[in-house]
């Protein structure tokens, strides 16, 4: 909080970062800023991230004697480049566009358990409300048409 640190291990992965998994992140050396006086702003550009992802960044620091700091508040950030795609539904963002039990597990995830939306927000409204609103009403909508024969499938993209 206070002083110069010494060096910084930024982090990215695209999972959330957490102490537990910190080293299975992928460190960025690529224009790694040099520590200023604690407060000031500093920043780092990501290039090479892949499309219809979600990615989560985060940063350690050091003193001169090697404490580091434990892992900071976790960045994310998605990008959908193409946007929707097909019909709605594909939550997880497979590159395969299904829409299955794996799309159930990460809309519930979000919708009950602190989860993130889908790295494309129209594939979450699922129902194809007028206002793009992913909800309950969706997670219905998944589950008749995953479960029952009657269900009918998520309406088409924009
Ligand atoms: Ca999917
Ligand atoms: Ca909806």
């Amino acid at each position: 909080m206070t002083g110069v640190a010494t060096v910084y291990d930024i982090r990215m992965a695209r999972f959330p970062i957490l102490e537990s998994n910190w080293e299975s992140c992928e460190p960025l050396t690529v224009g790694k800023p040099t520590p200023l006086p604690s407060g000031e702003p500093q920043e780092i550009t990501v290039t090479g991230l892949e499309d219809r992802s979600r990615y989560f960044f985060a940063i350690r620091a050091a003193d001169e004697v090697g404490n580091w700091s434990p892992v900071s508040n976790v960045a994310t950030y998605a990008i959908c480049e193409e946007g929707c795609q097909g019909i709605r539904g594909n939550f997880d963002s497979d590159l395969n566009e299904h829409v299955d039990v794996a799309d159930l597990v990460k809309l519930v995830e979000y919708l009950f358990d602190g989860g993130y939306p889908p790295a494309c927000q129209l594939e979450g409204n699922i129902n194809g409300d007028p206002h793009e609103k992913v909800d309950i009403s969706d997670l219905s909508f998944l589950v008749e048409y995953l479960f029952r024969p009657q269900g009918p499938a998520p309406p088409l993209c924009p």
